[in-house]
């Protein structure tokens, strides 16, 4: 008897000792490339070309190189903004679909090479590489598959002519964080003088698995855009906007850029087999590129934040588009908003009144998965609850009366996108009011609710593919209602 005793009580010692383990991870997951892309959130775009000089949104591929000659090109300058703007990355158009290479490309004479700037000698690219080191940014390449310039595009010689191109970007510029693939063809170009139009299969011409694998042995932690990554993904749409239900998944296999996928590239695929999350691109002005005339129609701040809360808000990646002018510079006006956004943001998110607070839960895994792990400020560690329980909530004890107005939630993405429906509720006089409902989360969400005093905030997950696992919780006092 005395044995049986001494063994029931050292196996309670144990189990109560011994750690509990982890969730197994659900579904796909983010490689450590994505999980990297994913902190970034904000970055900017730089649409810089022929076009600048030519006033074109899509040059036809027949410029003169001479045209290219900005009297004051100062990448640093890019830089000190996106970094002062709040900014984690510069992604460059480092050749666009006029075929004009920023840097002296080997394989052309379409390039800076043969333009009056910096007699020829110039190279945007090495600017830009050394601006972004010195400020602290990631470096990013658009390298454009339509060429209207080229007169192989069209031909399998085309391909190798790109695949060099990429080489040089990839190997001469030092890290590279993204390689944006565009999925645009228009068909018509100048194409060495041919002067015709040239189709060709979206889905076979390119051979896009050999070209993928040349960025994977050069930049293994480059991740690459696309319609259909494969490593992110298009939102679909360039105003700005990501989907509210926005799954990290994507069923991509029969998928490729310049495809007719814009419906669902918002919203992904909820049993997609593939982590693809979506980054949202959209400009600043109503056009890519530089035009004098678009100087009066740069987006306000407002207008900037609403960007934000649609990108970002909405578990996507906010890459804006900031086209230097003629000068080779940030335009005043564009600066300016920048700044202004850059504040406004600050204000919004001043202080987290969720951080400190005690939050309880209805159902905790146990211990090292508490729901006080939401807010203890650590993006490793998480609530959450044993496997076979798929919904449960979160309370957090506001102490005191308190007003707010947005909520910021995060999944812990590394054991995959699990939830399917939440609702955030406010313990207001003694009744609990639905302030918000809402389906995905992933990365991150940030949703606004009109201004409510309260002094509890309830999370309740309604559904979820696998036990939930929230890292993050945070709640605002944003100005205005
Ligand atoms: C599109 C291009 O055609 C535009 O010129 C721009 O580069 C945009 C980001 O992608 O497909």
């Amino acid at each position: 008897m005395k044995k049986i005793i001494l063994l029931l009580f050292s196996s309670v010692l144990i189990s109560s000792c011994s750690p509990v383990k982890p969730p197994e991870p659900f579904g796909p997951v983010p490689s450590d490339r994505q999980l990297a892309w994913h902190e970034m959130e904000y970055y900017m775009f730089v649409h810089f070309t022929v076009n600048t000089f030519t006033d074109k949104e899509w040059g036809f591929g027949d410029e003169s190189e001479t045209v290219f000659n900005p009297t004051d090109l100062d990448c640093r300058q890019w830089a000190k903004v996106a970094k002062e703007a709040g900014m984690k990355g510069i992604i460059i158009t480092a050749k666009h679909h006029d075929g004009f290479c920023l840097w002296p490309s080997e394989f052309t004479g379409h390039s800076v090479k043969n333009s009056p700037w910096k007699d020829g000698k110039g190279d945007v690219l090495k600017e830009l590489r050394a601006a972004c080191e010195e400020y602290g940014l990631k470096l990013g390449v658009y390298l454009s598959p339509w060429d209207r310039n080229n007169a192989s595009y069209g031909t399998p010689e085309y391909l190798t002519y790109y695949r060099n191109q990429l080489r040089e970007l990839l190997t001469g510029y030092g890290d590279i964080f993204e390689v944006w693939f565009d999925g645009a063809n228009g068909g018509d170009g100048y194409y060495g003088g041919a002067r015709e139009t040239r189709k060709i299969d979206n889905k076979s011409y390119y051979d896009w698995p050999n070209t993928h694998k040349i960025v994977r042995e050069l930049q293994p932690f480059a991740v690459m855009f696309s319609d259909a990554g494969p490593d992110v993904r298009w939102v679909g749409n360039e105003s700005g906007m990501g989907s509210q239900t926005n799954w990290c998944l994507l069923n991509k296999d029969n998928m490729y850029p310049g495809g007719d996928f814009a419906s669902i590239l918002g919203q992904g695929h909820e049993d997609g087999k593939y982590w693809v999350p979506a980054e949202v691109d959209v400009s600043i002005r109503p056009g890519w590129f530089y035009h004098k005339s678009q100087d009066t129609l740069v987006r306000s701040p407002e207008n900037l934040m609403e960007l934000y809360y649609s990108s970002v808000g909405r578990n996507s990646n906010l890459l804006l588009n900031v086209p230097p002018d003629r000068r080779g510079l940030l335009h005043e006006n564009d600066i300016k908003s920048l700044f202004g956004f850059r504040e406004l943001m600050k204000k919004e998110f001043d202080t987290d009144l969720a951080k400190g607070k005690k939050v309880t839960t209805s159902a905790s895994r146990g211990k090292g998965y508490e729901a006080s792990k939401v807010n203890d400020g650590d993006p490793e560690t998480y609530w959450a609850t044993a496997d076979s329980q798929t919904t449960g909530d979160l309370t957090i004890d506001l102490g005191n009366e308190t007003e707010i107005n947005r909520i910021v939630i995060q999944e812990f993405i590394k054991l995959g996108q699990r939830i399917d429906e939440f609702k955030v509720s406010a313990l207001t006089n003694g009744t609990w009011q639905n302030l918000i409902e809402g389906t995905t989360i992933g990365h991150k969400i940030i949703r606004k609710f009109p201004a409510v005093k309260a002094t509890k905030i309830k999370l309740t997950i309604s559904k979820s593919k696998a036990c939930p696992v929230i890292s993050n919780l945070e709640l605002y006092r944003a100005p205005g209602m």
